[in-house]
C-alpha cells in the first residue's frame, strides 16, 4: 500500500453482535454454527481442528504398519479396531471443520502439499511391537490430557466431538499400557524391547504439547477465546505427573536424569526438551516426514475411483428421487 491510501475497510460487523460474542465466551456458553463469531476466532478453529484431524489421520500410519506384523490373532484385532477408530476421529473433525465454512477436500489438499501441519509425533518411526504399546500409552496418554480440557472449548461441534474421541482415546491408553505389561512379565529380550521404545518415545511425547509458553505465538489467542482452556506447560506438567506412577508400576525408567519429585511445589521437575528438534519436525525435517505425507498422497489418489463412485451414485439417487417427486 503506497501513503496515503486508504486502509482496506475491515469487514462491518453489525451493532451488537461482536458483543453477544464476547458475553457468550464470558458466560462459557457454546458458540455454534450459525452464529456470528470473528474472522480470527473461525480461523483460528479451522487451524486448530484441521491440524487434529489431520494428525489423527497421519497418525494411523505408525501403528498401522503393525497390523500385519502382530503377535497373536487378538493383538491384531485389537490394533486393527484401534486404527480404525483414528479414522473416526478424523471424521468427525473434518465435520467439525466442515460447520465452520471450511471444505474437507482442501484441507486434504493442503495437508499433502505440507500447507497444514500435523501432530509432530507421528514422524517417528514404529521399530518394534513395544511401540505399539508405548505409542498407547504416552501419545494417547498426552492424548488425553490435551483433549479432556478441549470437550470444554467454546466452539459447540468441536467440543462435542471432543467427547467421544477421549472416551476412544482413553479405551487407546489402556490397551496400550496392558499390552506393556504383559511384555514386561515375558523375556528378558521383551522388557528390553519395551524400555528401548520407552527410551525413544518419551521426549517427542512431552514435545507433543507445542512449544514452550513463552514462544506459543497462538496461545494467549486461544485461551482468551476459550478454544484451550490451559497453556502447553500446564498441560505437558500434568502429563508427566500422571505418567512417573504408571512407569514406576511397569517397571520402566523414564529417560530423563533431572525428573524428580518435588514435595514443595507438588509435581514433578523434569528436564527440558530439544525444542530444535521440535522445530525441525515441525518444519518437515523429521525423521519420517516425507514418508507419512507421501503415504497419505497415494492413498488419497488410490481412493479417487472411490469418491467419483459415490458422487455417481449420489447424481443418480437425487436424479431417481426428482423423477418420482416429478412423476
Ligand atoms: N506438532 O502457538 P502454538 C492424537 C505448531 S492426535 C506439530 O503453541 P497452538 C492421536 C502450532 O500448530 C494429536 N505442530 O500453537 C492420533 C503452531 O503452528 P501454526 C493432535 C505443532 O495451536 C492418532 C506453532 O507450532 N492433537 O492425539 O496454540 C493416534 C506454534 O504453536 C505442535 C491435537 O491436534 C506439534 N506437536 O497449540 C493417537 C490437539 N505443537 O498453526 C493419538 C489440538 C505446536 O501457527 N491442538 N505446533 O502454523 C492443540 O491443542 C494445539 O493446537 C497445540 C498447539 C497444543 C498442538
Amino acid at each position: 500500500m503506497t501513503a496515503g491510501q486508504a486502509k482496506p475497510a475491515e469487514p462491518a460487523v453489525a451493532d451488537g453482535l461482536q458483543e453477544r460474542f464476547d458475553a457468550t465466551i464470558a458466560r462459557d456458553q457454546r458458540i455454534e454454527p450459525r452464529d456470528w463469531m470473528p474472522e480470527g476466532y473461525r480461523a483460528t478453529l479451522i487451524r486448530q481442528i484441521a491440524q487434529h484431524a489431520h494428525s489423527e489421520i497421519i497418525g494411523m500410519q505408525p501403528e498401522g504398519e503393525w497390523i500385519t506384523r502382530a503377535p497373536s490373532l487378538r493383538r491384531k484385532a485389537i490394533l486393527f479396531a484401534k486404527v480404525q477408530d483414528e479414522a473416526g476421529h478424523g471424521l468427525y473433525l473434518y465435520s467439525a471443520a466442515e460447520t465452520l465454512g471450511a471444505d474437507r477436500a482442501d484441507l486434504t489438499e493442503r495437508l499433502i502439499e505440507g500447507r497444514q501441519k500435523y501432530s509432530s509425533i507421528f514422524n517417528y518411526p514404529t521399530l518394534s511391537f513395544a511401540d505399539v504399546g508405548v505409542i498407547g500409552w504416552f501419545v494417547d496418554g498426552a492424548a488425553i490430557c490435551n483433549q479432556v480440557p478441549l470437550c470444554r472449548s467454546s466452539y459447540g461441534p468441536y467440543a462435542r466431538a471432543m467427547v467421544r474421541i477421549c472416551k476412544e482415546e482413553s479405551f487407546h491408553q489402556r490397551q496400550g499400557y496392558e499390552l506393556l505389561m504383559t511384555m514386561m512379565r515375558g523375556t528378558d529380550a521383551q522388557r528390553e524391547m519395551v524400555q528401548d521404545a520407552v527410551n525413544r518415545w518419551w521426549w517427542p511425547s512431552l514435545m507433543m504439547f507445542g512449544p514452550p509458553d513463552d514462544n506459543s505465538p497462538n496461545s494467549a489467542r486461544s485461551m482468551a477465546w476459550k478454544i484451550k482452556r490451559h497453556s502447553n506447560d500446564e498441560l505437558r506438567r500434568r502429563f508427566v505427573d500422571m505418567t512417573v506412577p504408571q512407569a514406576e508400576k511397569l517397571g520402566v525408567t523414564l529417560p530423563d536424569p533431572e525428573l524428580r519429585w518435588n514435595e514443595e511445589r507438588g509435581h514433578h521437575d523434569f528436564g527440558t526438551p530439544d525444542w530444535d528438534e521440535l522445530t525441525r519436525v515441525i518444519q518437515g525435517d523429521g525423521p519420517c516426514n516425507a514418508r507419512r505425507v507421501e503415504r497419505r498422497r497415494t492413498a488419497h489418489e488410490e481412493g479417487a475411483w472411490v469418491r467419483e463412485a459415490a458422487l455417481a451414485h449420489a447424481a443418480k439417487q437425487a436424479a431417481r428421487t426428482a423423477r418420482g417427486a416429478a412423476a
